[in-house]
């Protein structure tokens, strides 16, 4: 799974990019670094299950800080969009090609109002931020539009002369645009259109399905960022009565507060509410001053700098993915090797046992008996639906070699 950092030109996306994927803690071995210049490896925050069963980790694919788990995601910073990008002005194709392998979006909107609709600089809250959200949302279903407007008429007459099934048609012409099968199924349900007759939907109502299945195979939430400003105070309120999830950010702090981190001025862990000096001595009058006002006009008035909590946002609640811990040895709760709890998995919420086991590895799932839940210490069937932060050991017939 992928998010997709979008918005209009200057609103912090690269600045939020480069908060989410700065390392957290120094890591020798960790395949962590930047894929491409506009991928990048962030991270999920969920409180580890170590506490709970009193050991000792020592995390292989992911970090844990203080009981904190910090999970692996891929992220990309998407080129800025301006208006007419789907009839390809500006960067707008870059910015399709990339949205197109996302699988739901962080659309980081300029809640101070200090860009215009193009992201040029204006005066501060001249700009309305609900603008930018229409926007976005019609320049993607504009492109959806585009992508299938020409092949349109041929394929409602090949679903109606029953030749194949409009979904089937709808998800081959659509591959490849992170779109999934169940998501055009819905957007039809959603859209109570005549699916028998494709032939007879107007242009309007094709706009309307595309639309619909914009919000469903691209879910979006909105990071209201420079809540540093004044004038963003009040529009991050109207924005909340928009149909979205909206998390006030501070990306530029998140980054400052990360470089502190980094150089170990201060203990900051990502998504923490406060931070503390390490030595107060080493801090320069104009660090010490900027670290004060992160803490004031940012942590103390919102709980955080809300970039942590818009990463976690996207992963848990817009693509519904829990965290699992599958262990070899159930007695340590370790690998072959004796690492204690040594991954976390993401996995989509509903998935099974025997998917994990697939997951892991191939030869698991084929070879997969029964697995055991290690909080109860029950044994479990394959169809049993994993639930968040279980730990799990799979019991197969597999050889080990
Ligand atoms: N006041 C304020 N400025 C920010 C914040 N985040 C980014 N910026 C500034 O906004 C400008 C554009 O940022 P950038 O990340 O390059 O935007 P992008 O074009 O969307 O990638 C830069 O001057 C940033 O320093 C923030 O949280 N508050
Ligand atoms: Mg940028």
């Amino acid at each position: 799974m992928m998010v997709g950092v979008v918005g209009k030109p200057n609103t912090g996306k690269s600045t939020f990019f480069s908060a989410a994927t700065l390392v957290p803690v120094e890591v020798a071995s960790y395949p962590f670094t930047t894929i491409k210049p506009n991928r990048g490896i962030g991270y999920i925050r969920t409180p580890c299950v170590c506490k709970e069963f009193d050991v000792r980790d020592n995390p292989v694919n992911s970090i844990c800080l203080d009981g904190m788990r910090l999970i692996p995601v891929e992220l990309i910073d998407c080129a800025g969009l301006v208006p007419g990008a789907w009839q390809g002005r500006g960067l707008g194709n870059q910015f399709l090609d990339e949205i197109r392998k996302a699988d739901a979006l962080v659309h980081i909107v300029d809640a101070a109002g200090t860009t215009d609709s193009e992201g040029k600089m204006c005066k501060p809250g001249a700009h309305d931020p609900i603008e930018d959200v229409e926007f976005l949302e019609r320049e993607i279903t504009m492109w959806l539009s585009q992508i299938l407007k020409r092949d349109w008429p041929k394929l409602a007459r090949t679903a109606e002369a029953g030749k194949d099934e409009l979904v089937s048609l709808l998800e081959n012409r659509l591959s490849g645009l992170a779109i999934k099968r169940k998501d055009i199924l819905q957007a039809l349900r959603e859209t109570e259109l005549n699916t028998d007759k494709p032939t007879t939907w107007s242009d309007n109502q094709l706009i309307t399905f595309l639309d619909t299945l914009r919000s469903v195979s691209k879910p979006m939430l909105i990071a209201a960022n420079k809540i540093d400003l004044p004038t963003a105070r009040e529009n991050v309120e109207r924005l909340k009565e928009l149909n979205y999830a909206v998390i006030p950010c501070c990306a530029e702090a998140e980054l400052a507060l990360r470089r502190a981190a980094e150089k170990r001025l201060i203990d900051y862990r990502p998504g923490d509410c406060n931070f503390k000096v390490i030595e107060p001595k080493k801090l320069t009058e104009a660090q010490d001053k900027a670290l004060g006002t992160v803490k004031e006009k940012i942590l103390q008035k919102y709980g955080s700098t809300g970039v942590q909590e818009a990463i976690n946002t996207a992963f848990f609640q817009l693509l519904s993915m829990i965290v699992v811990y599958p262990v070899e040895d159930l007695e340590h709760l370790a690998d072959h090797k004796g690492n204690v709890l040594p991954d976390a998995y993401m996995v989509p919420y509903g998935t099974t046992a025997r998917q994990l086991a697939y997951i892991i590895h191939t030869e698991l799932g084929e070879t997969f008996i029964h697995a055991i839940e290690a909080r109860q210490r029950k044994r479990i069937g394959e169809d049993y639906a994993l639930k968040d932060r279980d730990v799990i050991s799979i019991v197969s017939a597999r050889k080990r070699g």
